[in-house]
């Protein structure tokens, strides 16, 4: 099989790569609101809605027959931990480009997971070179509890903006806070700013 390229988030290249009031761990952390939904691949289906010509679904034979990348990054979590060196492997944003025709009008996406959790993302942190909606963690396939079968993976900005069992997006014209942003965290969400919370 012909090997995937891999995409080095600018972040893991860093001389200091730790953001301020962060820690490492070597754990993984399993950290959501609510319970691990169960979902039945046969049933899973990915939307991509709002602002494009016409909407566009996709099964999950159709999703993971899209092209594939590697992306190698480090995960901030605002509750203070990281974790470095991380490899995902899945369906670059920018693949969705080639699916849909995204109408002008379109300035933000709101990613849509199983149980209404939401994340709102501006189309340039979307679209960034480093974001996928990842079906892998170092070459296993997510866990349940990580996000199993799509999860968003979205390098550059705190972990909560990577939506964890996905099932679409949204693009929309005027910016509206997700589930994590409307419960006093950052719209944004910038590590290296310490954009945690926003009172
Ligand atoms: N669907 C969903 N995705 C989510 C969340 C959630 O509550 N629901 N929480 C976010 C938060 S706050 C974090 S820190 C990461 C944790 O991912 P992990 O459990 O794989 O470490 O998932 C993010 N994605
Ligand atoms: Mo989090």
């Amino acid at each position: 099989m012909k090997s995937k390229k891999v995409i080095r988030s600018p972040d893991a290249e860093r001389k200091d790569r730790v953001p301020p009031g962060q820690r490492v761990t070597e754990k993984f952390p399993v950290l959501h609101y609510g319970k691990v939904p169960y979902i039945d691949i046969s049933d899973w289906m990915f939307t991509i809605s709002g602002l494009v010509e016409e909407e566009r679904m996709l099964n999950y034979e159709e999703f993971t027959s899209l092209p594939q990348v590697k992306v190698f990054s480090d995960v901030h979590c605002v509750t203070g931990w990281s974790k470095l060196n991380n490899l995902w492997e899945g369906v670059s944003t920018s693949v969705i480009k080639e699916l849909v025709n995204i109408l002008p009008e379109a300035k933000f996406v709101m990613v849509h997971s199983v149980g209404d959790f939401t994340t709102n993302l501006s189309l340039s942190d979307f679209f960034a070179p480093d974001v996928l909606f990842a079906i892998k963690h170092n070459d296993e396939p997510l866990t349940p509890p990580h996000g199993y079968p799509v999860r968003l993976v979205v390098p550059r900005l705190y972990f909560w903006k990577s939506a964890k069992w996905v099932i679409g997006m949204e693009f929309i014209e005027k910016d509206r806070r997700g589930f994590w942003e409307s419960r006093g965290y950052h719209n944004h969400g910038d590590p290296w700013r310490e954009e945690r919370y926003s009172y």
